[in-house]
């Protein structure tokens, strides 16, 4: 039973930008459609130093990985090893090479990762006006192979909302929007272009790996929250791909807006901005902070999963 105050988000987001179409009725990347060549060139531009970060945090951390609460850990396990020859249920190969072999049960989305368009709908339609449907037993549309096959390379800016108010993690609960993020780019001396890909830092996973245990027992990551103007503002600086270090690149809770993820309808199904969620931004964030230098030339791609609604990804950032 919905209470009173329960808004649809199809009544929340009416009247906001779609790009539905825009890119042809087949399409499946959305705003990636920004990163042309010329997008490419502006990334590689921003290449100054040589140094590199990679964006994947660990997977199968002995003391677990954070984690949306309806996923299970990943699970690694060697098949083969010295024990199994030992055992001689592993014989070495012809002149004595001997090898380790390993499995991992997983979801998709349980470590950094890239979600398909068609990751998240409402009024039974996901990005570019599919039916819901097309998501049933394996993604027919929406899915992340085509943005695993076109892959995300760009101008990476690094919006780092933690060290902007001056903490070493945002607050469980704590928002912000896009008024907030420009203001944390003028701070940084950053300057926001149209077509730049968002990074943006709340602390939450060095707060996961200082307590994972507080940090599970008190799940309200902090976040971009849903305000007036934040949707258009995305559609103006034709963001292609918005990375955090959170479970769901937005706020979970947001006691003043009435229905929950709603930037995964007006962004990813509405807009096609797609997510990239769960990146480790430590080492990024702790050189822009000695550097100063917050814009770098960024790429990425998911895996290659055939029907997958998301799928893993160790993004880098070169400077
Ligand atoms: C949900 O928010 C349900 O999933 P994700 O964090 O992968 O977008």
């Amino acid at each position: 039973m919905r209470t009173p105050e329960h808004a649809d988000l199809k009544n929340l987001l009416a009247g906001s930008p779609t790009n539905w179409a825009r890119w042809g009725e087949a399409d499946e990347v959305g705003c990636l459609n920004y990163l042309d060549q010329n997008a490419v060139l502006r990334g590689i531009r921003t290449v100054r130093q040589g140094k590199v970060f990679t964006l994947q945090a660990t997977m199968c951390d002995p003391d677990g990985d954070p984690m949306w609460p309806a996923r299970r850990q990943p699970q690694r396990a060697n098949v083969q090893d010295k024990s199994t020859y030992r055992e001689g249920a592993s014989q070495p190969f012809q002149g004595g090479l001997e090898y380790a072999d390993d499995t991992i049960f997983m979801h998709l989305q349980g470590t950094t990762h890239y979600d398909g368009l068609g990751h998240a709908w409402y009024d039974d339609t996901t990005w570019n006006g599919h039916h819901a449907d097309t998501t049933i037993g394996s993604m027919t549309r929406g899915g992340v192979l085509p943005i695993a096959e076109r892959g995300v390379a760009g101008r990476g800016v690094l919006l780092d909302m933690a060290r902007h108010r001056g903490k070493p993690w945002l607050d469980a609960d704590e928002t912000f929007d896009h008024e907030d993020l420009v203001a944390c780019a003028q701070q940084q001396g950053v300057a926001l272009e149209p077509g730049d890909i968002l990074l943006i830092r709340t602390g939450s996973m060095r707060r996961y790996r200082h307590d994972p245990k507080a940090y599970a027992d008190k799940l309200n990551e902090p976040g971009l929250t849903y305000r007036p103007g934040i949707v258009e503002w995305f559609d103006t600086m034709q963001v292609p791909n918005l990375i955090t270090d959170t479970i769901a690149n937005e706020v979970l809770d947001d006691p003043a807006v009435p229905a929950k993820l709603p930037l995964h309808a007006a962004l990813m199904r509405n807009l096609g901005v797609v997510f990239t969620e769960l990146a480790w931004l430590e080492d990024l964030a702790h050189d822009c902070d000695l550097d100063r230098q917050y814009s770098f030339c960024y790429i990425a791609a998911p895996l290659k999963v055939v029907g997958a609604t998301g799928a893993p990804a160790n993004p880098v950032a070169i400077k």
